[in-house]
């Protein structure tokens, strides 16, 4: 089995999104094996958004992931659960998100649009045990 790291971000939750968003994981035949609601405090937001620091809309971006509270998840598959997550969530801008993905159906905007996956098995891996230590 593998495991994968998700984010139901702030927008997914003020929307009343959080069910559809884990009923679409869950048909899918994946499992939530890890789960909570938590406003992420900003050196986590930081941290986790490392890659993007000193980028125009780093700061709106952490603004934006510590506004209200997420709902962190970690997912289990049978193998590549990453890839899996980031196909049924569809490509980042949600202009260009194909209908039937969660961002292509459910989000219009970058800057807001509803979930986090990790981008690869060592990514997942680094951001669970960043979220959630004692699964790590
Ligand atoms: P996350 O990391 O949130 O799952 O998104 P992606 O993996 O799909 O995309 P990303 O890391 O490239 O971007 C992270 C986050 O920043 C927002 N963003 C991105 C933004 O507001 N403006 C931009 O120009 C870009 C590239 C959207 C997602």
């Amino acid at each position: 089995m593998e495991r994968t790291f998700v984010i139901v971000k702030p927008d997914g939750v003020e929307r009343r999104l959080i069910g559809e968003i884990i009923s679409r994981l869950e048909k899918k035949s994946l499992s939530v094996v890890a789960a909570e609601l938590r406003t992420i405090d900003r050196a986590t937001a930081e941290q986790h958004y490392g890659e993007h620091a000193g980028k125009a809309f780093f700061d709106s971006l952490v603004a934006f992931i510590t506004r209200s509270p997420a709902l962190l998840l970690v997912i289990e598959g049978p193998s590549d659960t990453w890839k899996i997550v980031r196909t049924l969530m569809g490509v980042t801008n949600p202009a260009e998100a194909a209908p039937g993905t969660i961002r292509g159906d459910l989000a219009v905007a970058m800057t807001e649009n509803l979930i986090h996956g990790s981008d690869s098995a060592e990514s997942a891996a680094r951001e669970i045990a960043l979220f959630f230590p004692q699964l790590a």
